[in-house]
């Protein structure tokens, strides 16, 4: 069962206040996700999308900023994770927005813990006392560390899913005043858009898995707005200066060669704000070299 993924879809909007990007996990399916992986020799399985409550109908909530809601989903983010990994398949989570990552990761983590690189522009590390929008995306990774909204903390089994030392960011430029105070005291290892442009992409991506070496399994947590915006539009927060296409691809298959990757969240497509799905395009190379694809 080694070879087999299993494809889920987790259209959420609830985690930030964009509308557009529940669509992703359509996006990703038109961009071809399954054929591509098929090809490269895998046994995928798409099983459709995950039960999210729509925004619309959720009126009094909106208060709450979709609190209950989004642990809901995260709830059943993270039963499906766990019954992947424990049936033998590698998951990938088509997201929606990152907030779902509360319940992905800790999902594939329920039996066995995984150390994880999370591309993205921002930290995801505010909490409901640090953050300024107030948004539950911005809060993921704090909650994977057991900060913030018990709520999201004691999704799936209690506590934190992570230790700060399972995990690097690469990517980042954004961040809130004190959640960047937070960050700075919390052990995690973050590259920066400086780290890149000095160091180069190949030198920081063999670094932050030799950081990571002491777990023997991987997960990706892909957020598009990781990436420039330039080259890739279609995203709900742009920020400016982000990783190449060249640079991104370069990460995943370096990621690719450790043959320790078992699991992957590909978050914040909107494709309404995007030019002929060209964002869902990417990700789709993304991930097929995350899982293996080389040139030649
Ligand atoms: N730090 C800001 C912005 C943000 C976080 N994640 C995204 N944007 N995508 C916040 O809302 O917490
Ligand atoms: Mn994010
Ligand atoms: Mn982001």
């Amino acid at each position: 069962m080694e070879n087999c993924i299993r494809m889920i879809g987790v259209p959420v909007d609830l985690g930030q206040e964009q509308r557009g990007v529940d669509l992703g996990p359509g996006a990703l399916r038109y961009a071809g996700l399954s054929t591509r992986l098929s090809e490269l020799g895998y046994i995928v399985e798409d099983i459709g999308n995950l039960p999210v409550p729509v925004r619309d109908v959720l009126g009094a909530e909106r208060e709450l900023r979709y609190l209950p809601s989004i642990r809901q989903v995260c709830e059943t983010v993270y039963l499906a994770g766990r019954s992947a990994i424990t049936q033998g398949f590698m998951p990938i989570f088509m997201g929606g927005d990152h907030s779902m990552a509360v319940g992905s990761i800790g999902g594939v983590t329920d039996e066995q813990p995984a150390a994880v690189i999370w591309v993205d522009a921002h930290g995801d590390f505010n909490t409901p006392q640090s953050t300024i929008t107030g948004n539950i995306h911005g809060m993921a990774l704090a909650a994977l560390l057991g900060e913030g909204f018990p709520e999201l903390v004691n999704v799936g089994r209690p506590g934190a899913k992570l230790h700060a030392s399972d995990i690097i960011l690469i990517g980042l430029r954004e961040l809130d005043p004190q959640e960047r105070l937070r960050l700075r005291g919390s052990g995690i290892k973050a590259y920066t858009m400086r780290d890149i442009d000095e160091r180069g992409m190949a030198a920081i991506a063999h670094e932050a898995l030799g950081r990571l070496a002491h777990r023997t399994r991987l997960h990706v947590s892909l957020d598009l707005d990781g990436l420039d915006p330039l080259e890739v539009p279609g995203v709900g927060t742009t920020a400016p200066g982000g990783i190449t296409y060249r640079e991104a691809q370069l990460l995943m298959e370096i990621i690719a060669d450790t043959g320790l990757l078992r699991s992957m969240d590909i978050v914040e497509i909107n494709p309404i704000l995007d030019h002929s799905n060209r964002t869902a395009k990417i990700a789709v190379e993304l991930t097929a070299s995350a899982f293996g694809a080389s040139i030649l």
